[in-house]
């Protein structure tokens, strides 16, 4: 046994039960404000980005539920989708709203001057709620495309405080088993300001809510060089971390796949994570929840999620793989270069075959990847899912 095979298989009991769930609409088409392609094989219905997802789940082991956005997953039965999920080895999951696509919603949604806007907003956020309770979701996500374009154009103080108004009319509906968490992104569609730009504002407007309120850390909603996991420790620290959206970015909100541009800042993040007790297989107690939010928009969409997870599991493998022990040694002994190159040593330790013979052992494709191409799944759907109407952003 060589030594990497020796400090995978201590860690190797941590990646049991690991759980991303996916957005069902990383399975739609989606693009730019340029253009959005088609793709073959885009799921028609909600059903079939259910089916999708549960093929991720399959070749992977990793994403045992799926997140849906009201309106875009919108259907008559949640219940039987429930079953339909179910069936095919899924949960559904977090429920994300929506009050970024409508009219009304120009000047602000939660936020607006108008109370009968400001109702509107929040009763759609009550109907996810009643998705919720016929999914068995524990998770209502919100984020909020509300801010302002020009200086003076809005009164910053009045937003905020018809925010935390509109936010605690929507968290006293909420069940004892569910969670309302608070996303935030420092720009876009607004560019002046944005009403929930950072951790902070969304940690003091849910710190003021309750305990079931937490924030949610989208990691392409932050200035270019912002220390994440920073704020992923602090989070931890104060109990308010409550959810993870994964995606990864080169210059602002790019929705790519979580750990393609910047591996090694995937690898700081889950090892504050871990070290912050918020790794479930780590710590039971812990109730993060980690969830891409991705779009593909030129490679095929299955794979593309299938990547995902493995690069997050590949990185959660590597940061378990720091020596805690040695690396609190050499901080406590001033040793910088020594606790460098311990943190060093664990990123830079290549655990592919490893954790290729670990998911033979659990009865799982050794290479999803390869697995996949080889299944035959992408050329069936592409030739059954001929006529009707893509989904999309809608
Ligand atoms: C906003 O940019 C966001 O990150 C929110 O999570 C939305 O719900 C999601 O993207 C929609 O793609
Ligand atoms: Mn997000």
């Amino acid at each position: 046994m060589t030594d990497t095979q020796a400090a995978f298989a201590k860690v190797a009991p941590l990646l049991e039960g690991q759980a991303i769930e996916l957005p069902s609409w990383a399975f739609g088409n989606s693009g730019t404000r340029f253009k959005v392609f088609g793709t073959p094989g885009t799921p028609r219905s909600v059903e079939e980005k259910i089916a999708d997802a549960a093929t991720v789940h399959r070749f992977t082991g990793l994403a045992p539920t799926v997140a849906l956005h009201i309106p875009w997953d919108l259907v008559e039965d949640f219940g039987a989708l429930r079953t339909f999920a179910t069936d095919h080895g899924v949960e559904l999951g977090t429920i994300n709203s929506n009050t970024f696509q409508d009219d009304d919603y120009k000047f602000g949604a939660l936020t607006h001057v108008d109370p009968k806007i400001r109702q509107k907003a929040i009763d759609h956020h009550f109907e996810c709620i009643d998705v919720m309770n016929a999914t068995g979701s524990r998770d209502l996500k919100i984020w909020l495309a509300e801010g302002s374009n020009y200086p003076g154009q809005a009164d910053l103080r009045g937003r905020q405080d018809r925010l935390a108004e509109s936010l605690a009319t929507i968290y006293d509906r909420i069940g004892e088993e569910q969670r309302l968490v608070l996303e935030y992104k420092f720009f876009e569609p607004a560019f002046y300001h944005t009403d929930v730009p950072d951790w902070g504002t969304s940690y003091a407007q849910v710190s003021a809510l309750g305990e079931r309120a937490l924030v949610c850390l989208d990691t392409g909603h932050h200035a270019p060089g912002t220390n994440i996991e920073f704020i992923t420790m602090q989070l931890l620290r104060l109990g308010k971390l409550g959810s993870f959206d994964f995606n990864s970015r080169f210059y602002a909100d790019d929705d790519l796949i979580v750990g393609a541009a910047d591996p090694f800042q995937l690898f700081r993040i889950l090892f504050e994570v871990i070290r912050g007790g918020g790794y479930g297989p780590a710590n039971p107690e812990s109730e993060v929840a980690f969830m891409l939010d991705q779009c593909h928009n030129v490679e095929d969409k299955i794979p593309g999620q299938i990547r995902s997870v493995l690069n997050v599991q590949e990185m959660t493998a590597r940061a378990l793989l720091v020596d805690r022990d040695a690396l609190a040694a050499a901080q406590e002994a001033g040793d910088v270069l020594g606790a460098n190159e311990v943190f060093m040593d664990a990123f830079q330790t290549d655990v592919r075959a490893d954790l290729a013979a670990w998911r033979e052992e659990h009865g799982l494709p050794a290479h999803p990847m390869k697995a996949y191409a080889a299944s035959g799944y992408q050329q069936q759907i592409e030739a059954a899912r001929v006529g009707g109407t893509q989904l999309s952003w809608n």
